[in-house]
């Protein structure tokens, strides 16, 4: 069954000014093409079935989902909580695509590689990547915070669709290496406009590159709503490259699992690459340093509130008495314990050396890092002459 009411929006965001051909041509064409969406679990909590995508879980892995989702969820507010007491620079919320990031990252095989963006702490969390060490370049103490090789996730990228070139090239190079491993590059639907994305899709569909490429459309780019990146649903897009596209509801943990191993499989077994569109919706700031109350409404945020990845699990669980309250409170001192942990490793994080800003720009070193390394020792220098005087 495919549910697309449920989650689509079904009215644009907003009335356009004056009518012009372009928007008729638009409108015509999205509605003759109406997405379909992959879902499992309804935002009810009702389990429903999919005739192309099947999965059976066991109550532990189901329960699993459920705990990965809420110390996901709490790390993050953590993370925006010390942000707003002056501890980290900047913060980059995963808040509501818990769903799309933790299916995806669970469908996952140790082997497989992942590149993110800078928001994909859902995944990380799955990578095993401990979350502590994500909070270091948003505090400015390090360029990343983790070795990419140690759990296979590469560092947060910023430069918006880089990564799906980095994630295409890599996969090139396990193909040759004939592993049987696959690549996942994870981007927005803002980045899916970028260059890199769409040279990315022409190489690795040329290729026949093992990448799957995991768009959270969550809605928004900053301040630029989605119609302003495609007029197709942007899981279209993969057509004219010559590869799948599929929308899967990215607020049904259950649906992105299934959805995510299908198409990592796919990639396995040689068929190249997917572009999977987890269709969520960003419920917080882009970052802590943006407002979106100056540009959407709230009635949306409490539309897509009612669609609440971790909500609808909860309900499920519940119904289906796989989970009690014993083990909900074990699972909120979990959540409390991590929490306190965040804040005492982010106190106790030592601030850098000044000059280690020069290191490792380039592995042999590079005449012109030289210089601005001198530049910037003699500038630090001229304080202590100061203080000298
Ligand atoms: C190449 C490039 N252009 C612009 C920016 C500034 N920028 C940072 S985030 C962002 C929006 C990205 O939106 P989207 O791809 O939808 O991802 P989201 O932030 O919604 O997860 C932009 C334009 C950038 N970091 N890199
Ligand atoms: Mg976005």
């Amino acid at each position: 069954m495919t549910v697309e009411s449920t989650a689509a929006r079904s009215k644009p965001r907003r009335s356009s000014g004056k009518r012009t051909t372009t928007s008729g041509a638009r409108k015509r064409s999205q509605s003759a093409a109406r997405p379909e969406l992959v879902q499992l679990l309804t935002p009810e909590g009702e389990r429903v079935e999919h005739p192309d995508y099947s999965l059976d879980l066991t109550p532990d892995e189901l329960r699993g989902l459920y705990r990965d989702m809420v110390l996901t969820r709490r790390f993050d507010a953590e993370a925006t909580a010390l942000q707003r007491q002056g501890e980290l620079g900047l913060w980059a919320s995963l808040l509501g695509q818990e769903a799309a990031q933790i299916g995806s990252g669970r469908a996952l095989r140790d082997d497989d590689y992942v590149f993110p963006t800078y928001r994909e702490h859902g995944v990380a969390w799955c990578r095993g990547v401990d979350p502590t060490n994500l909070l270091g370049m948003f505090r400015g103490v390090n360029n990343g915070g983790w070795d990419p090789n140690s759990n296979n996730f590469h560092l947060y990228t910023i430069v918006i669709g880089s990564q799906a070139l980095h994630a295409t090239g890599y996969a090139m190079g396990v193909a040759k290496d004939g592993a049987d491993s696959a690549v996942i590059a994870y981007f927005g639907d803002g980045a899916s406009s970028q260059g890199d994305v769409a040279e990315a899709f022409t190489f690795s569909a040329v290729y026949n590159a093992p990448v799957v490429f995991f768009c959270q459309n969550n809605q928004w780019a900053i301040s630029e709503p989605t119609e302003k990146q495609s007029r197709v649903p942007i899981y279209q897009r993969a057509a004219g490259f010559g590869f799948p596209g599929v929308r899967v509801d990215g607020n049904d943990v259950l649906a992105v699992l299934a959805v995510t191993r299908a198409a990592l499989e796919r990639a396995r077994a040689g068929e190249g690459p997917t572009l999977v569109e987890a269709f969520t919706y960003r419920m917080g700031a882009h970052t802590t340093s943006d407002d979106p109350t100056r540009y959407r409404k709230d009635a949306e945020r409490e539309e897509w509130e009612a669609k609440d990845p971790i909500l609808r699990l909860r309900t499920y669980l519940e119904k289906e008495g796989l989970v009690d309250a014993e083990w909900l409170a074990g699972l909120d001192q979990e959540s409390d314990a991590m929490a306190l942990r965040v804040r005492e490793a982010i106190r106790t994080m030592p601030d850098p050396d000044t000059m280690a800003i020069f290191e490792n720009v380039y592995a042999d070193g590079h005449a012109l890092v030289d210089e601005e390394r001198a530049q910037f020792a003699e500038y630090l220098a001229s304080f202590a002459d100061e203080e000298g005087r």
